[in-house]
């Protein structure tokens, strides 16, 4: 089926506070050229606990296929989704104040054996690439999105200069 044909989301993008909205704008945007229909939702694990529940409890028979979790400082939502799925989690640690999200990234990466959650980078670099990596996914069973993939890497490539620029004196 072509990515054009779908009508609702595939890829589920929740962060724990609207603070985190401006890094995973990103994943959006990425998803937006890759043509991925998604859906991004404001649900903490800690502060709105029952909104996760009531969230996850749906999210497979709406049709979503990968999830994408984003927290900042003790980061323990992507954790708390991928307990509740079957689904790829895929999670972003969000900037902070304690060594620009070193907090958030351990939490996010030490998941105890038995409930993975698959860990990116901290900030817009990590949401861009769970975007990549949730289409990434998909591709393999959607081959208009390994299309679209492939020209992603190549405009990648185009955009690096061979020659290195001169001085600006
Ligand atoms: C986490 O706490 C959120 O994901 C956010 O990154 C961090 C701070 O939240 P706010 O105080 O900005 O709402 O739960």
């Amino acid at each position: 089926m072509s990515p054009q044909n779908y009508t609702a989301p595939l890829i589920g993008i929740v962060m724990g506070s609207v603070s985190d909205a401006p890094a995973m704008h990103h994943a959006g945007a990425t998803l937006d050229s890759l043509l991925i229909p998604y859906e991004m939702k404001v649900m903490s694990a800690h502060r709105t606990p029952q909104r996760v529940h009531d969230y996850m409890n749906t999210a497979t028979e709406r049709g979503i296929k990968v999830m994408i979790a984003a927290a900042g400082m003790a980061a323990h939502l992507a954790g708390v989704v991928a307990s509740l799925t079957a689904m790829p989690v895929l999670g972003v640690p969000m900037e902070g104040k304690l060594a620009g999200g070193l907090d958030a990234l351990l939490a996010t990466v030490q998941m105890p054996k038995g409930t993975p959650v698959a860990t990116f980078a901290v900030g817009s670099h990590g949401a861009v690439n769970a975007a990549l990596f949730a289409a990434q996914i998909l591709s393999v069973a959607d081959p208009e999105i390994a299309k679209r993939l492939a020209e992603y890497r190549k405009k990648l490539a185009d955009a690096v200069p061979h020659d290195v620029p001169p001085v600006q004196r």
